[in-house]
């Protein structure tokens, strides 16, 4: 054998061992809709419509959205993979279709050009329409705005609910709140009870999902709820966005997920790529993140304690991973969203048609979307924790990951001491 061919043959081996799942969405903004396919889950994971539905209800939701959330209801119709509520093993394919579509059938044609279709000459900042433009060689942003839209993210939503399905029959739950809209913050800092380990016992992510899910603006503070309202509504009246910051936090993770072994296989390099990943997402930290770098080493870092049979950290500033590998506690992820590109009042861009500076243009758009963008977020890191979870404990039916589970977490502590028990 050549030694490129055995190098190919490698690089195969490699990718299959660090993508075990994936997902592929395809879909314009204002086309016909959405499609996902799903691959690399096992038999026998029970789903249906109606509990992915429930996850594309909540992406939907947030004071602030624009007007296509009125026209949008956000619901996947699965059409593969899926067998009377339980997963085939094979594909699973599913369609979200845009009520929004039939207002757009002539400049969103499939096939031949209609006439007097209006071109796209503005660019947004901020947005993906110049950088579109340059690079796919189009004669109109419009060709950009479709795809890069945040309207892929419902397709994600959907394709994530899966990997979020998988965890939780395994006790891991994923939830996210806002911490801060238009630079207003809770008097309360929440995060303190996570990176101090402040958590009530058996306390999982989704009752902060679900607190998060009351509040219109996903904060778990009223009074803060209040105050950033207001700002919102100030940005409306001055034709201006928002971004906003959020945790996402995991709990239930067991020890082991993730790997020092490679760049790629580190937990948290993969969990920071999918949040980066998320439109206008612009910054990620994982646990107490950039506030390490102002602090001493023994301020930083979590001590090591027993706890009965298990042997875990007094605090949590690292966000639940060292060394790429999880602790066993929570994930903590923050994440900055930077305001939507669309303004009301535009700024300044050049007009590619005229190449002269002018104020930009006006499309609906949302005034703040960070309380969805958090739903998303919780989404990415499901799917992210799904891939390392089954890169550890995979096999073909559910049946078979439990008892790979089973094997590895129940004996855990009983394997290190023996290990290092005296002879
Ligand atoms: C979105 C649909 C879009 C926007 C938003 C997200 O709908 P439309 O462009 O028709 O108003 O509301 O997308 C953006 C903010 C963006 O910049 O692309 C959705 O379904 O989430």
């Amino acid at each position: 054998m050549l030694v490129a061919e055995f190098l190919y043959i490698c690089t195969l081996i490699s990718i299959n061992l660090v993508i075990m799942i994936r997902f592929l969405t395809a879909g314009e903004s204002h086309g016909k809709g959405l499609t996902t396919i799903v691959e690399g889950f096992p038999s026998n994971l029970r789903i249906t419509e109606d509990y992915i539905n429930g996850h594309l209800f909540r992406r939907q939701q947030g004071y602030g959205r624009g007007g296509r959330m009125k026209i949008e209801k956000d619901t996947a119709e699965i059409t593969a993979g899926i067998r009377f509520g339980k997963t085939l093993a094979s594909p699973i394919a599913m369609i979200i279709k845009n009520s929004d579509w039939e207002n757009w059938t002539d400049r969103m044609a499939y096939n031949k050009k209609t006439p007097n279709v209006e071109k796209i000459i503005m660019p947004r900042p901020g947005h993906a329409d110049l950088v579109g433009v340059s690079k796919y060689n189009f004669d109109d942003i419009r060709n950009s705005i479709e795809r890069s839209s945040a309207r892929e993210t419902a397709a994600r939503v959907a394709a994530c609910s899966v990997a979020r399905r998988l965890l939780e029959e395994f006790g891991i739950h994923v939830g996210s709140y806002v911490e801060n809209i238009g630079n207003i913050y809770s008097k309360e800092k929440f995060s303190g009870k996570l990176f101090n380990n402040d958590l009530p016992k058996n306390f999982d992510a989704w009752t902060i999902a679900e607190n998060a899910d009351k509040s219109p603006v996903r904060v778990l503070d009223e009074e803060q709820e209040k105050r950033i309202i207001n700002k919102i509504k100030q940005a409306k009246k001055r034709g201006d966005t928002l971004g906003g910051s959020f945790y996402v936090v995991a709990t239930g993770v067991p020890v082991g997920m993730g790997s020092f072994v490679h760049f790629d296989t580190k937990l948290d390099a993969d969990i920071a790529h999918s949040m980066l990943s998320i439109n206008a997402v612009k910054g990620v930290e994982i646990g107490t993140g950039f506030a390490v770098a102002d602090a001493f080493g023994s301020e930083s870092h979590d001590e090591i304690i027993r706890k009965g049979e298990v042997i875990t950290r007094k605090t949590n500033r690292a966000g639940g991973i060292e060394g790429g590998v999880s602790t066993g506690l929570p994930i903590i992820i923050r994440v900055a969203m930077k305001p939507i590109a669309t303004l009301m009042s535009p700024i300044e861009a050049v007009n590619l048609s005229t190449m002269k500076q002018e104020v930009s243009r006006r499309e609906r758009s949302d005034f703040v979307a960070a309380p969805a963008c958090a739903v998303i977020g919780e989404s990415m890191l499901a799917w992210v924790l799904a891939k390392h979870f089954l890169h550890k404990f995979g096999g073909d039916s559910m049946e078979e990951i439990k008892d790979n589970y089973n094997n590895f977490t129940k004996k855990l502590f009983k394997r290190v001491s023996k290990n290092f028990k005296k002879k």
